[in-house]
């Protein structure tokens, strides 16, 4: 737990701004803009600046890692189906390898070893971490022993959270993330049939109102201690969607730093009340729309991948399959602090240079005064640079141009194009599909085939900033189309897109 300068810190600076997970523009000198500090107090700072889920910016650079520690879950969501893992910070119909606490330390340590910038470990299931607290705390317990410099950080679904809170501060657990999809137990009622509370199950309204009361107590139980909380919201559309903007005022009253709204992902092979119903998810514009709604009141996380229980990695990467209990068992593991301090700093210079190439950019953008406002698509495989081969690429990042500059917005996951030596039509189709509402995608290479299927879909292939700074080139290639627009070379089209629905094109891996 901070000191009481820092809680009272960190609570004034969440009350007065927006905080880190938005991704701004010129003139946002907050942590919401990507230029890295700006004006967050130093308390905050520290706890967000390489955490990859909490700041936009560092998670380009910044790794985690989730251990599944946690198998039991005390309610029951409607979008969970118990054979996988927690779907309220994991994509459904994935299972993971469930450790013990030694297992669980004894794989931080490898992965921590093997990747220098994982600065995170995590809790978030497969069940809920605080429906099995032994396991849980015990393991967070061995890691801040093993490796004092990785950030504790936990999810939950808030049920049983205000009897922990103090074990929570106790062990320095500096993030918690609680599910909240309501403040409306009539709303509830639809999302939750069940819950497990006091030794007692509860069913309908009464279950709802008690799952939402226990929410928002710990919310406010954690942020009187100074702990940063993100709130996570399933985005339900007919069920939970408009009142997702009461939920975002309700916990940005009690102090919450963050608000990751996501989409439902419901199929019916994950065997889910909502998936055998044929609920659908939202498209990525409704998503949009919604976070847009709730940004104006607090800051919004739109980078999340919705990560499975034992991920490993980059957000968007996944590298658990390196990490498996018999790989980690018989791995020899040192942990040097040192050599992960020495490359971290490699990575704050570059983050240092990338902000210094968006600056220069932007200052070229001064005096704009268009209100041409669009999306552009982008391949790649981190370190916010556009590395990736159109053909390779598992997922595009969305930035939204204007002249603001660039703003990360979300992203489209997209099966891959190249299959080892031909194309896959199939996908081809898809990712045009997932990408219809951008101008333009930014990528490293590509070749003929999909570029003339991009053009004729009127989606510009942009290859001439590879390996060049994502926003940085995404605001050169505006400014110069704002040109041509200006000149009458082409004109400008809106770009509506077909309404993609999220999910929709999650690919097996
Ligand atoms: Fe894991 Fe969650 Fe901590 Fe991040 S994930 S426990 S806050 S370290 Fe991040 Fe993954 Fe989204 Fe979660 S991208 S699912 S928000
Ligand atoms: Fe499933 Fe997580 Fe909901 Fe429990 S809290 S029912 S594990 S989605």
């Amino acid at each position: 737990m901070g000191s009481a300068a820092d809680i009272s810190e960190i609570r004034q600076a969440i009350a007065e701004h927006k905080g880190c997970g938005t991704s701004g523009g010129r003139g946002k000198a907050s942590c919401g803009s990507q230029a890295g500090r700006g004006d967050l107090p130093t308390a905050i700072w520290e706890k967000v600046k390489n955490h990859p889920c909490y700041s936009e910016e560092a998670h380009h650079h910044y790794a985690r890692m989730h251990v599944a520690v946690a198998p039991a879950c005390n309610i029951q969501c409607n979008y969970c189906n118990r054979k996988y893992d927690c779907a309220n910070e994991s994509r459904p119909g994935v299972v993971s390898e469930k450790l013990t606490p030694e297992q669980a330390a004894k794989k931080m340590l490898a992965v921590a070893s093997t990747i220098p910038q994982m600065t995170v470990l995590g809790i978030a299931g497969p069940g809920d971490p605080l429906a099995n607290p032994e396991k849980t705390f015990k393991t967070f317990e061995l890691v801040a022993k093993a490796a004092p410099d990785i950030k504790l950080c936990l999810s939950t679904n808030g049920l049983v959270l205000p009897d922990h809170v103090d074990t929570i501060a106790g062990l320095n657990i500096g993030h918690v993330t609680i599910t909240i999809n309501m403040i409306d137990p009539q709303i509830g009622a639809k999302i939750y049939p069940w819950i497990f509370f006091s030794h007692k199950r509860y069913t309908g309204l009464e279950a709802a109102k008690i799952l939402g009361d226990r929410q928002l107590q710990g919310l406010e139980m954690l942020t009187e201690r100074g702990i940063l909380c993100k709130i996570n919201s399933v985005m339900i559309p007919g069920i939970n969607d408009q009142h997702l903007v009461e939920v975002n005022k309700a916990v940005k009253l009690r102090g919450a730093f963050l608000h990751n709204i996501m989409p439902l992902i419901s199929a019916p092979q994950h065997g889910t009340v909502f998936g055998l119903k044929g609920q659908r998810g939202p498209t990525a514009q409704e998503l949009k729309a919604l976070q847009d709604a709730c940004e104006g009141k607090m800051n919004m996380m739109r980078h999340c991948r919705q990560c499975r229980a034992d991920a490993v990695g980059l957000l968007g990467e996944d590298r658990s399959a390196e990490f498996t209990t018999e790989k980690i068992m018989a791995m020899n593991v040192k942990y040097d602090l040192k050599t992960r301090k020495a490359y971290q700093a490699k990575v704050e210079e570059e983050r240092v240079a990338k902000v210094a190439a968006k600056q220069d950019q932007l200052a070229d953008l001064a005096g704009e005064m268009s209100d041409i406002n669009l999306l552009v698509a982008v391949a790649t495989k981190g370190s916010g640079l556009i590395n990736e081969h159109f053909g390779h690429a598992k997922e595009f990042q969305v930035y939204e141009l204007s002249k603001s500059g660039a703003k990360f917005v979300g992203h489209r996951r997209a099966d891959r194009y190249c299959q080892g030596g031909y194309g896959e039509e199939g996908s081809l189709t898809m990712i045009i599909h997932a990408i219809n509402d951008c101008h333009a995608v930014f990528v490293a290479k590509i070749g003929g085939c999909p570029k003339s299927d991009l053009i004729k879909a009127g989606i510009e292939p942009v290859d001439q900033y590879a390996h060049e700074f994502i926003e940085k080139s995404a605001i050169a290639w505006f400014k110069s189309y704002l040109e041509k627009v200006q000149s009458g070379e082409i004109p400008h089209v809106e770009r509506g897109g077909e309404g993609i629905r999220q999910g929709a094109l999650v690919s097996a891996a």
